[in-house]
């Protein structure tokens, strides 16, 4: 005898949607992601006797002056009055501040665009990997399924600040083949090789700051928006005709007044705070920041003992905006930015909330952990000046992210879903469909036993689920 069973859920109730984000299983990527570029050219010493490195002529000079090596205390109070000298010279041009000391991001300068003079068929977006702010329009742009529509040019960081593009060229698809992560690419509309280039192509030139995420009209030539939360929102609701998740609202009328209350706190503590701990130039600045930033997650943290998401059982905007910034967390800003009170492994609830996120089908694949810690460690204006990346902390690598979060426990919501056995017994083939009402998400062991019982299947049915 054998027997076969499968459940269904219906895919007419509005219960779909979830379902569809949960039961799929999350991708298989590679544990250890492939490298993504060549490391920086080394800045240590070059053995090589006919190109002598700054640090070789330094390290000559010195010895000429001083002999062997320079007294300790010389070299300390130079190095250190250099050092504070030129990192305040690069802080105050490349992360401007208040007169207390604390960073004040610039203001991007292309907001909000009307999105019906927009055309989706002539839209392209530039983001990159490391930047939490580019990863939300990624993010976005996959769960409404929309890459079909807009496709993404992926820059990297340069040695020079400037986001850059590969130039390998037309055979290297935008993810890896192995994992299906997005990884660098070229720029596959205007095929430049910085993104400054792409943004001096619109009408009238431009000499700001150029910033991704950008959304590009490639028929006008012309920078559509490059503020994240502004592009989000577009892409949450401006292209539902010929979005392939249509259905899928991440910021719901009724939600609304929630999302905002929920961004209000999240963006100045936690998405920008965390930037506020790492670019402070003053210890007060510092204080200020990590004091708001801690008591913002305390909060985030208690909130989510008992609500899934941050606005209930439907994940929204603000859950990508916290995710993104979550996700670099323990990689990165606990160390770098001096985020130093508590990482997210050790909240009872964020990490498990992270993994939750993480897990949606299409979710993973924007996290190229490897290089957000390139991006940080080796890229970004040189806070890192020996660019030594530190090892990746094991409860952030993919093996991790991928375990159980047990979250969907906390769904408040009945729903009534339709589920369809189908068995053979004897060489009979038995179909039977039945109503259920669960608050879970998935078809867990709890209700297939509950199942078994109200319905009264033979226990020996062994149900297998199937992608819905
Ligand atoms: N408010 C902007 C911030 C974007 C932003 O600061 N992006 C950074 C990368 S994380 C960038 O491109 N910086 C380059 C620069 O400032 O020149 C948004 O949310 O889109």
């Amino acid at each position: 005898m054998s027997t076969t069973t499968s459940l269904f859920i219906s895919p007419t109730t509005p219960f779909t949607t979830t379902v569809t984000f949960t039961t799929i299983p999350p991708p298989k990527l590679n544990p250890k992601p492939k490298k993504l570029r060549q490391s920086p050219p080394k800045m240590s010493i070059n053995n090589s006797p006919k190109t002598p490195t700054p640090t070789q002529l330094i390290t000559s000079f010195t010895k000429l002056l001083w002999g062997k090596s320079l007294p300790p205390q010389l070299l300390i109070s130079t190095v250190r009055t250099t050092w504070f000298t030129f990192w305040q010279l690069m802080m105050s041009q490349l992360a401007p501040s208040d007169p207390s000391g604390s960073y004040t991001r610039p203001i991007s300068q292309f907001p909000y665009p009307n999105p019906t003079s927009l055309n989706p068929q002539t839209l392209h977006l530039y983001a990159a990997l490391p930047c939490p702010w580019a990863h939300r329009t990624l993010i976005v742009l996959a769960l409404k399924g929309l890459e079909h529509v807009i496709p993404v040019s992926i820059a990297s960081p340069g040695l020079d600040g400037s986001w850059e593009f590969t130039p390998r060229g037309d055979k290297h698809d935008r993810k890896d083949k192995l994992n299906n992560v997005f990884i660098p690419t070229r720029d596959k509309v205007n095929g430049a090789k910085t993104l400054r280039e792409v943004y001096k192509m619109r009408a009238g030139g431009y000499e700001g700051r150029c910033t991704v995420p950008m959304l590009w009209d490639f028929e006008k030539k012309e920078v559509v928006c490059n503020e994240s939360y502004d592009i989000i929102e577009l892409l949450n609701s401006g292209f539902n005709d010929v979005a392939r998740n249509p259905d899928l609202d991440l910021s719901p009328l009724e939600l609304k007044a929630q999302i905002d209350e929920w961004n209000r706190i999240i963006y100045p503590s936690i998405n920008n705070g965390v930037y506020r701990c790492g670019f402070a130039q003053s210890q007060e600045a510092y204080d200020t920041a990590v004091d708001e930033l801690f008591s913002a997650l305390n909060k985030v943290d208690d909130h989510l003992r008992s609500s899934r998401y941050l606005c209930g059982d439907k994940l929204t905007l603000a859950d990508v905006c916290l995710f993104t910034t979550l996700i670099r967390f323990d990689l990165v800003y606990n160390v770098m930015f001096k985020c130093t009170k508590k990482k997210v492994v050790e909240y009872q609830n964020l990490h498990g909330y992270m993994r939750d996120i993480y897990q949606i089908p299409h979710v993973a694949e924007t996290c190229n952990l490897d290089a957000m810690l390139d991006g940080y460690y080796k890229f970004l204006f040189p806070l890192n000046p020996g660019n030594i990346r530190p090892v990746m902390p094991s409860a952030s690598d993919h093996e991790y992210l991928l375990q159980s979060h047990n979250r969907e426990n906390l769904s408040t919501s009945q729903q009534s879903v339709q589920v369809l056995v189908s068995y053979e017994i004897h060489n009979t083939f038995t179909r039977r469909y039945f109503h259920l009402r669960t608050r879970h998400r998935r078809i867990s062991p709890f209700t297939l036993s509950h199942l078994r019982r109200r319905f009264d299947l033979p226990p020996f049915l062994v149900p297998q689920l199937c992608k819905v």
